[in-house]
């Protein structure tokens, strides 16, 4: 089965452990992950892809499940020598064996090479069994609208809005820069197209998979696709479980449930992307107007668990 993934970060890596887990149970298949890029920056010369990171430690094993980024076993020489010459950021940390993928992406991409390919090579060490393809090769960032005191209001990038203000400064709006320029990186229409079954990972709706879809032509060949689209709700009882869902929700004004992010992706058969919805037993009941709704537990305790998850949304499509 030719299973097609949108992807964001930790909540999208985890799911994909119980996709490639459920896959290896059936007689052929094949998974590809389309994995958001709008995290990504430079810092300190270096260019970082969080999202395409987290999925490539998980997928190969390496990452801090704790921490939810980043390799496992860190040490933090560089980021503790940066911050002694006061070399800003000093608000993001960067791991020692994280700064290595760093180096040889950024050189490979200084070289000329697209972000597709570079991702492709740093996947030929980690083996995540999953193709991993960036939405997009172009810039494509999020940036956050936001009031800062004794500063007005401008927009900030999501990784400062994140990581230095944790999200808590009266926040207006997200863009996504660059998103009108951006082409779908090599494969990524191809994937959705030849795909059997399209999921969308319970990963951030507003921060993570919003900026997929904002890549131009790949709504379109979503709504196009003749396999179904399951999306599995990454909100379970109103808590965003871990990170800031519930920040990005209130800010673009859709409430913090498997319901209000059901209907902010909306039903195929209406413009919008989904044909079922899996939302967790807790929330059993709910309705999306023209979604195919189901429950199952959906805490990604363990690949086990994880893959039964996956289990169930495709259950959905039959
Ligand atoms: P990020 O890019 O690292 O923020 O990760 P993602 O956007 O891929 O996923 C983050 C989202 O995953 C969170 O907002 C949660 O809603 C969701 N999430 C995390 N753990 C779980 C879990 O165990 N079960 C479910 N259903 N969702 C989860
Ligand atoms: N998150 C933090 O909370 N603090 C950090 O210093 C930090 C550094 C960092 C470096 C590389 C990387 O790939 C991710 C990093 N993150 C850090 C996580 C990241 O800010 C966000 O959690 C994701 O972008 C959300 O998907
Ligand atoms: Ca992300």
């Amino acid at each position: 089965m030719r299973i097609t993934v949108l992807a964001g970060g930790i909540g999208g890596a985890r799911f994909l452990q119980g996709v490639r887990a459920h896959a290896r149970t059936l007689p052929e298949s094949d998974v590809t992950a389309v994995v958001n890029v709008a995290d990504d920056t430079r810092m300190h010369g270096l260019r970082i892809s969080p999202d395409l990171d987290s999925v490539m430690y998980t997928l190969g094993g390496a990452h801090d499940a704790e921490r939810g980024w980043g390799q496992a076993g860190e040490t933090w020489t560089v980021s503790g020598e940066l911050k002694a010459y006061g070399a800003e950021p000093t608000w993001f940390g960067l791991g020692d064996k994280d700064i290595a993928t760093h180096l040889v992406r950024t050189t490979m991409l200084d070289a000329g090479y697209p972000l597709s390919q570079v991702t492709e090579a740093l996947c030929t060490r980690w083996n995540p069994g999953v193709r991993l393809i960036p939405a997009t090769d172009d810039r494509l960032e999020t940036h956050v609208v936001v009031d800062l005191p004794g500063e007005g209001r401008r927009a900030i990038h999501f990784q400062e809005w994140w990581v230095r203000h944790r999200g808590n400064v009266p926040t207006s709006r997200f863009v996504f820069v660059g998103a009108d320029a951006a082409k779908p990186a090599p494969g990524v229409l191809d994937a959705i197209a030849a795909a059997e079954v399209i999921l969308i990972a319970p990963s951030n709706p507003v921060v993570s998979i919003a900026p997929i879809l904002a890549v131009p032509g790949l709504r379109d060949a979503l709504l196009a696709a003749p396999a179904p689209i399951v999306g599995v709700s990454g909100i379970i009882g109103g808590s965003p479980v871990r990170g800031m869902a519930d920040k990005c929700l209130a800010t673009i004004g859709v409430e913090c449930t498997a319901a209000g992010v059901g209907g902010l992706y909306g039903a195929r058969s209406d413009g919008g992307l989904l044909d079922g919805w899996l939302v967790d037993t807790t929330d059993d009941g709910i309705t999306v107007p023209g979604v195919r709704v189901a429950s199952a537990p959906l805490w990604m305790t363990d690949e086990d668990a994880t893959a039964a998850i996956v289990a169930a949304a495709l259950a959905l499509t039959e």
